[in-house]
């Protein structure tokens, strides 16, 4: 109805010269007559051009003023002609009429306003300042020295209004065919698509968003994690259990069992099962004894080692736990080797913007003859420099289960300061040989955590918006490739 209306104008009329006028005298709603006028010329059948204009819109404040009638009105009213209190006044008027009132009313000489008493100081007043703004609500013109007082008391804004002038187009036609958009087997079987017209394809327009699976940011960085290590050589370690006996994640890696780290404040310990069943008795005997009493050159802790404690089941805390088990069996049949692992780790921790109750751990470690403090340095170069991370520098730390040890930081260009991005360290002697290694071998290991990496590369605040369930699928949906390293 509207297109024909458009249509049929332009087959008498060379244009329409403005759209806002044409809708007024059609009695159509302008913004009809604008989605129309966008269709047609989007069909070439018209050709609309952008016109703007200027005008005048009420405020929030100056629609209620063009209902209610000014605030200077409203309180002059209010005024019984034999006058008032101010506190009558204020308890029959709400606040900010009250007070805009009183301006305006005593700027326009109407009242008195004394320390109490409040009167007229004339009979009668026009509200002006309605009027006018309900001119501007009809659009109707308001001279140029009335819409700066307006303005100044914040009662109209401007708006642009946007309407369009309109020509034939290329493809003008009084009255639109029907273009179909898609050649059916009907149109096949009556053989109307001879008639047809068919709408152009815009081979330009996006596609349907496909909806599919999408990586976790954690899994990509893990995934590009994993890629170094394999290129590096290593062979991933198997961390499918997240249950461990506190032996292996403690006792193996000589923790002794009263660090802070073995009670239920830092580690979740089960409740069913509550013990472990099976441990190799013979290396178990060893590993009591180099904490009780040290041996292979160690003094040990010298205190009363617990079988009951070491048969505590826990969520392990660490995956060093895992590589206390590889390097056992390694020591069993040795070889060098080099194993890696990324998994979830449990910490009965505070949670806060980057810490949760549980994280994924990424360890590296190699164990051959002859290795060094200095094989530590130029492996962790290698690896961190692969993942974009080259300016290294290392602070000694300490670790229960290797000496030396070192805290490993990199200077974060887009942080522009330096970020602690690691541990490393040797494993000691009380914890390798009692394995049954051979003495002349060594194992250097290093962790860091895969969120941290991940909120620092995605950009991410707070780990609550990472993992969990507060997470944003949007997110998760929408995160850009991860691309580590060079
Ligand atoms: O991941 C950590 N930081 C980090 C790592 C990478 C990174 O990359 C950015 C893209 C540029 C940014 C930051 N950290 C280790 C350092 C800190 O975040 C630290 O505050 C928190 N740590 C966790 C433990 O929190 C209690 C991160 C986690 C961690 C710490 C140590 C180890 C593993 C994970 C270890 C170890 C180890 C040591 C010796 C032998 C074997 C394993």
């Amino acid at each position: 109805m509207v297109e024909e209306a458009v249509l049929g104008y332009l087959e008498k009329n060379d244009e329409i010269s403005d759209s806002g006028k044409f809708a007024d005298e059609k009695g159509i709603s302008h913004d009809e007559i604008v989605n129309v006028i966008k269709s047609l010329n989007g069909f070439r059948l018209v050709d609309a051009q952008d016109i703007k204009r200027e005008k005048w819109g009420l405020t929030k404040e100056g629609e209620i003023y063009a209902g209610a009638g000014s605030p200077e009105v409203q309180l002059f009213l209010a005024i019984p002609p034999e006058g008032t209190t101010r506190e009558e006044l204020q308890k029959k008027l709400d606040t900010s009429i009250f007070k805009i009132g009183c301006q305006q009313a005593i700027k326009n000489k109407w009242i008195e306003m004394g320390k109490s008493q409040v009167s007229r100081k004339v009979q009668h007043v026009d509200d002006r300042v309605r009027d006018l703004l309900m001119q501007i609500q009809n659009g109707e013109a308001v001279n140029a020295e009335d819409v700066d007082a307006l303005k100044k008391r914040k009662l109209i804004t401007p708006l642009i209004w946007k309407g369009y002038s309109v020509k034939k187009g290329p493809k003008y036609t009084p009255k639109r065919k029907k273009v179909a958009t898609d050649l059916t087997r009907d149109n096949l079987l009556r053989g109307d698509w001879r008639e047809l017209e068919f709408k152009e394809y815009n081979f330009l327009a996006k596609g349907q968003p496909t909806e599919g699976g999408c990586l976790h940011p954690l899994l990509k960085v893990r995934r590009q994690m994993q890629m170094i290590f394999l290129q590096m050589g290593f062979e991933e370690m198997p961390t499918n259990n997240f249950v461990e006996s506190s032996f292996w994640n403690f006792d193996a890696l000589f923790q002794p069992q009263q660090h802070p780290a073995r009670d239920s404040h830092d580690t979740f310990f089960l409740k069913e099962p509550s013990t472990t069943k099976v441990l190799p008795e013979d290396y178990v005997e060893r590993v009591k004894g180099v904490h009780e009493s040290g041996g292979y050159g160690s003094r040990g802790y010298g205190y009363e080692w617990k079988r009951e404690e070491a048969n505590k089941n826990l969520l392990r805390t660490h995956t060093t736990a895992v590589s206390s088990r590889m390097l056992y069996a390694l020591a069993q049949d040795f070889a060098p080797k080099k194993y890696y692992s990324i998994d979830r780790v449990f910490r009965n921790e505070a949670v806060d913007r980057t810490h949760l109750a549980e994280f994924h751990q990424i360890e590296g470690l190699i164990c051959d003859r002859g290795l060094t403090l200095g094989h530590l340095i130029g492996v962790l170069e290698d690896f961190f420099t692969r993942l974009g991370m080259s300016k290294l520098k290392f602070k000694p730390a300490y670790n229960p289960y290797t000496e030396p040890s070192m805290e490993i930081f990199s200077y974060h260009e887009g942080l522009g300061k330096w970020v602690e991005i690691g541990n490393s360290g040797m494993f000691r002697p009380e914890m390798l040989l009692p394995m049954g290694l051979p003495e002349d071998v060594q194992v250097i290991a290093w962790g860091l955590s895969l969120e941290r990496p991940t909120m620092i590369l995605y950009g991410i605040d707070n780990i609550r918006d990472l993992f969990g369930h507060k997470v944003d699928l949007g997110l998760i949906k929408r995160n850009p490739l991860c691309r580590l390293g060079l």
